[in-house]
């Protein structure tokens, strides 16, 4: 039996993780042959929650669940682990202000940080999903001086879904056919959903939809997507969010595509002109366990005015929890 890998879900007694746990024990991550043990935090108060999903976990016998910790300890959760998935965050309630919301969150991917910083392997890749999530990712990587960047991210995976399956609606195509498509920036409405270099069957994406939808329709429907699946549903995207983690983690662990890349956002180097330290979504490539920015790819000036928008938000948000960032100050 191969060694079973340990991955941490923070946020486990919440709707997302409900989504998620039980494909990571289906092997939906790994593979039908690689067990696991979960490593599941969550706060004091939703601790009795929690105990209902594990007895859940129980109830479904699956052979590749080799064991589980349930902790409200930062430390216990993150102790030798491989993977971990960010996903428990504070959210957003009446009458606070984005600024709160930013401290609050801050404060707990600051402990977080230091936390894995302290117990995760060394190789650890870890995905952040709670919200403000790029801001989050800088403040826990800038809290863990002895990872590097590389161990860290941010999911833009699920807006770049959201933009692939638009794009193939409108050309009538499967989303198979769709290649190509960037989200860069924040994971908020800045975000800039990008059909440049993006292809439906074969032929360019923007002389498949013309420029008028694209730019009048197709950027805000991704960029707005959240709200709106929130207004029908009732609640946050749960389901698809969950699978836009997998996705993000299993490319991450397995590689990317051979004709594709995906959207993820990491701490930049400088590429594409965007401040090095940024947590800043990319088009990324995964080869051999190594994470690649795309480069090269021509930025004409609609996108360039766009990608500074993003990357001001992103600015923006940093200076409000810059007193929470680590030693590390990108
Ligand atoms: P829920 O409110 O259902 O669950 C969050 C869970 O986190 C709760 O059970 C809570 O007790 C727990 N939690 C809070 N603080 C914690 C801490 N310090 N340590 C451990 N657990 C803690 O939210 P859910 O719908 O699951 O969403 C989770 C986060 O994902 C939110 O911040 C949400 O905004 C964010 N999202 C991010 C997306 C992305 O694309 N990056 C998309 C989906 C989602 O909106």
């Amino acid at each position: 039996m191969k060694t079973p890998v340990r991955i941490a879900v923070t946020g486990a007694a919440g709707q997302i993780s409900y989504a998620l746990l039980f494909r990571l024990i289906a092997g939906d991550l790994l593979g039908p042959d690689q067990p696991v043990i979960l490593h599941l935090l969550e706060t004091p108060e939703a601790r009795a929650a929690l105990d209902g999903v594990a007895m859940e976990l129980d109830d479904c016998a699956a052979p590749l669940l080799h064991d589980y910790v349930l902790t409200d300890s930062a430390t216990t959760a993150f102790d030798a682990v491989d993977l971990a998935f960010l996903v428990g965050a504070r959210p957003r309630i009446a009458g606070m202000e984005r600024k709160d919301l930013l401290e609050i969150n801050a404060d707990i991917f600051r402990t977080q940080g230091r936390a894995l910083n302290e117990r995760a392997k060394r190789n650890a890749r870890i995905l952040i999903v709670g919200n403000p999530a790029n801001t989050n990712a800088l403040i826990a990587w800038s809290n863990a001086p002895e990872l590097g960047a590389d161990n860290f991210s941010a999911m833009t995976r699920l807006d770049h879904n959201r933009a692939v399956t638009l794009l193939a609606h409108r050309c009538e195509s499967p989303v198979s056919a769709v290649k190509g498509v960037i989200v860069w920036g924040n994971h908020s409405n800045t975000q800039f959903p990008d059909l440049h270099h993006a292809s439906v069957d074969g032929i360019p994406a923007l002389e498949r939809v013309g420029w008028d939808w694209y730019e009048q329709q197709f950027i805000q429907t991704v960029q707005v997507r959240g709200t709106a699946v929130l207004q029908v549903r009732g609640k946050s995207s749960a389901a698809s969010a969950a699978h836009a983690a997998l996705g993000h983690m299993r490319d991450w662990v397995l590689g990317t595509p051979a004709d594709d890349w995906v959207s993820m956002a990491l701490p930049g180097d400088g590429s594409y002109d965007v401040e090095p330290g940024l947590v800043f979504s990319y088009p990324v490539v995964v080869r051999d366990g190594q994470r690649h920015i795309v480069r090269d790819l021509s930025i004409n000036r609609f996108c360039a005015e766009r990608m500074k928008q993003t990357e001001a938000e992103l600015a923006a948000e940093r200076a409000v929890v810059q007193h929470l960032l680590g030693r590390r100050t990108p």
